[in-house]
């Protein structure tokens, strides 16, 4: 059985996304962001940074959403959603889904949280000054690639998305995507529509 330790409207929601878009059966630990229940010794053992997010799968733990998704889709999908590791398409799929995390999800993540919802004593307002600095020029990265296709990959949605999706929703409720950039603003509303990731909002 698939274990997800999962928190609302975290990095979470992706591995919970990818679930729902595999039809995988799991089950969801609920941790509360921010909160001391994500840094206790017994939660340490599974994320030794008490993070989210985290899987146990059939006993075999992992932590780093790229690395989840990576494992889930090669355990579990025929072939879709991810393209083969060795061909062009499939580092490209690596570089989105790097791109997807880090910068694009640190930096929106880092404005968003240290902005507001941190307890105040973790906050560090320089983080929101650079992040707003290099924001703009991280979408106007995504905004060129989407140029003439549905998904980043061109015109099959893959984990790539997934993982650029998020962090591009959090730029747009910062709004950095804007009308000024219609093609992510198209896409985000493109990946809203899949019932997987409607579904993966109301876990
Ligand atoms: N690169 C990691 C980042 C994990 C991460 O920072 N998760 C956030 C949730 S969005 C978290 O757990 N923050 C709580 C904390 O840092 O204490 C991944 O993609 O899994």
């Amino acid at each position: 059985m698939l274990t997800i330790y999962h928190a609302p409207r975290s990095r979470s929601q992706r591995v919970v996304w990818l679930a729902e878009e595999l039809g995988l059966p799991y089950r969801v630990h609920a941790l509360e962001m921010f909160s001391d229940g994500m840094k206790t010794a017994e939660y340490r053992r599974i994320h030794p940074l008490g993070k989210v997010p985290a899987i146990d799968d059939d006993g075999f733990v992992l932590w780093e959403t790229t690395a989840i998704l990576a494992h889930l889709i090669g355990r579990y999908s025929d072939g879709a959603l991810l393209p083969p590791r060795e061909t062009q398409a499939g580092a490209l799929a690596l570089q989105w889904m790097d791109f997807g995390e880090n910068p694009l999800t640190v930096i929106m993540g880092e404005i968003a949280a240290h902005a507001g919802p941190m307890p105040e004593k973790w906050r560090v307002p320089a983080l929101v000054d650079r992040g707003r600095a290099v924001a703009p020029e991280l979408v106007a990265v995504v905004e060129a690639a989407l140029e003439g296709r549905s998904y980043i990959l061109g015109d099959a949605f893959s984990a790539a998305d997934i993982m650029l999706g998020f962090g591009l929703g959090i730029a747009r409720w910062l709004e950095f995507v804007s009308d000024a950039t219609p093609h992510c603003r198209a896409y985000l509303e493109r990946l809203e529509q899949r019932p997987a990731h409607r579904r993966s909002l109301a876990v």
